[in-house]
């Protein structure tokens, strides 16, 4: 199959500036080369640019910081991401802060909702980004990305008119989650959503909780987005990234929930997001995101029989 790349430079739906840079770094890791090595047909897009003009967004109740700017990436990523869907493809979206994941997801959504089919979310995050401009006490709308997909009001104008999907709340999956505000934990509490957070990682491990997920989308033949934020991963391991929290998911944790990914066969589409490479030491997060991406996509310490030809 093949993967549609585009980078989304977008840094305004975060606190700290940088992850503008985040594209940039992932393709001098070697992203795109590692992907075509091992024989994957890549169409790389390049990366989008904002239009001169914004869309006019109508005032929320409450915060939320450049909302015109992240309307804009999110109104042109949703037309990426539907098109690539349409013609086949495995969209790969290289950001930029989570905010972008509205989009990209927005994108998918409406294909899914087109053709019938049950989109899947699985947004790998120390943060639940369950925040609306009326929870929100930053006001970034990166920590607002799952609750827009989840049809929360106040951010309607994100959209405006530019047609595109949404997820059934029952259908997100949040894993690896250690940081929830106050507010944002009783909606999330109120609207039943899976939270998978690191206490349940650790007493119950990746393999059983994954499992879980998998075979989920499997039984009801969905598709998959993974929403990968690099601060799943413990900070000791990808220090660049704005939001560092404490606990996070180990190299080996991390390799193998895309490692199960794979073998499931039920991704269609991905973000990788929140890298800040102006937070980075020598690179160290990003050639880890390079790694992880090509667990997802194939890569095996010891190549192993197919899933369906093993007894166990
Ligand atoms: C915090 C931090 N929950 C907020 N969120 C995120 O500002 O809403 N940090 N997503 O990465
Ligand atoms: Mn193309
Ligand atoms: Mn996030
Ligand atoms: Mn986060």
């Amino acid at each position: 199959q093949k993967l549609m790349i585009v980078g989304a430079p977008i840094e305004e739906g975060a606190g700290r500036l940088g992850a503008l840079m985040g594209p940039a770094a992932l393709r001098t890791a070697g992203l795109i080369r590692t992907l075509e090595e091992m024989g994957h047909p890549v169409d790389d897009h390049g990366d989008l640019r904002l239009p001169q003009t914004l869309p006019a967004v109508a005032p929320v109740a409450g915060l939320a910081h450049h909302i015109e700017k992240i309307a804009a990436w999110s109104r042109m990523l949703c037309v990426e991401t539907y098109e690539a869907m349409k013609d086949g493809s495995f969209p790969v979206i290289l950001g930029g802060d989570h905010s972008l994941s509205m989009g990209s997801v927005g994108g998918i959504a409406r294909y899914c909702q087109e053709n019938n089919r049950e989109l899947f979310v699985l947004w790998l995050d120390a943060h639940s980004d369950f925040n609306t401009p009326a929870t929100s006490p930053s006001g970034n709308m990166h920590g607002m990305s799952a609750a827009l997909l989840c049809n929360e009001p106040g951010l309607e104008g994100v959209f405006g008119d530019e047609p595109h999907g949404l997820i059934k709340p029952e259908n997100l999956h949040l894993f690896g989650i250690r940081s929830i505000d106050t507010v944002e934990r009783k909606l999330l509490r109120e609207r039943g959503i899976d939270v998978i957070d690191m206490r349940q990682i650790d007493e119950f491990g990746v393999a059983k909780l994954m499992r879980r997920i998998i075979e989920r989308v499997q039984k009801a033949n969905g598709i998959l987005h993974v929403s990968f934020d690099v601060d799943f991963i413990d900070p000791s391991l990808a220090p660049g990234v704005g939001t560092t929290v404490p606990g996070g998911a180990t190299y080996r944790e991390a390799h193998l929930v895309m490692e199960m990914l794979h073998d499931s066969g039920v991704v269609g589409s991905l973000d990788i997001v929140e890298l800040n490479p102006f937070l980075d030491d020598r690179g160290k997060s990003a050639m880890l995101l390079v790694d992880l991406v090509a667990s997802l996509f194939g890569r095996q310490i010891y190549e192993r029989p197919a899933v369906s030809d093993q007894s166990a």
